[in-house]
């Protein structure tokens, strides 16, 4: 398979865990954001919303959004399991992964940002006030629910925590405070043991 990737996408960053759990063989091919690669024609064609990432499997055949990606690789591998067996479980683990991939990310994403400050004049600090609002309301709710004992769902490493770790590793980047979110903050220090994490974290990426 091929991931095209970059190194700061957190939806790219979901699909990398998994690879990696899953030891799922793989090439990741980078994707510039900075330098609008993903907007350029060769790109277009492979993901014609011109976002990231974008998975090329062994046949040629593509999938795009990393929901997608996670759910074909979750009905395809039997290795490494990332949703629990009781399917009222299962909905809780997606219910959590909704808030991140629903109802964070796509308001807090970069071209939502630029449009904040470029199309509609809104301050540096208005963008910033945006952007940690939305993750407040998001992580409030998930601090109420997760369990943190290590991971989100207990001792099961889930979908749920791929969503997580990306999304804590931004706010972090962006200067959220974390001080009403303990297990939220334990959840990601306990992922960030993890090798397959460790592999996939943006610090551990190709930039180019
Ligand atoms: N719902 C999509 C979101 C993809 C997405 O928003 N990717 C971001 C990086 S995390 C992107 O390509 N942003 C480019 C831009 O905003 O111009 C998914 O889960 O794959």
């Amino acid at each position: 398979m091929e991931l095209f990737t970059y190194f700061r996408s957190s939806a790219a960053y979901r699909v990398r865990i998994a690879l990696n759990l899953k030891e799922i063989p793989h090439k990741l091919t980078t994707v510039n954001l900075l330098k609008a690669e993903h907007k350029s024609d060769a790109y277009l064609k492979l993901n014609p919303q011109g976002l990231v990432p974008s998975l090329k499997l062994d046949d040629g055949r593509v999938i795009n959004q990393s929901t997608a990606m996670l759910e074909y690789l979750e009905a395809t591998s039997d290795s490494y399991p990332l949703l629990p067996s009781n399917p009222y479980d299962a909905a809780t683990v997606r219910e959590w992964c909704n808030i991140i991939g629903n109802d964070i990310h796509p308001v807090d994403n970069l071209r939502i940002l630029k449009y904040l400050t470029g199309t509609l004049g809104v301050s540096e600090d208005e963008k910033m006030t945006w952007y940690h609002h939305w993750i407040h309301e998001g992580f409030k709710a998930l601090e109420s629910q997760v369990k943190a004992t290590p991971y989100c769902f207990g001792n099961q490493i889930t979908l749920a925590d791929l969503y997580l770790v990306p999304q804590v590793y931004n706010a972090l980047r962006f200067d959220l405070d974390m001080a009403n979110y303990p297990k939220i903050r334990s959840i990601y220090d306990a992922c960030n043991k993890l090798e397959a994490f460790i592999n996939a974290a943006p610090e551990n990426q190709p930039q180019e």
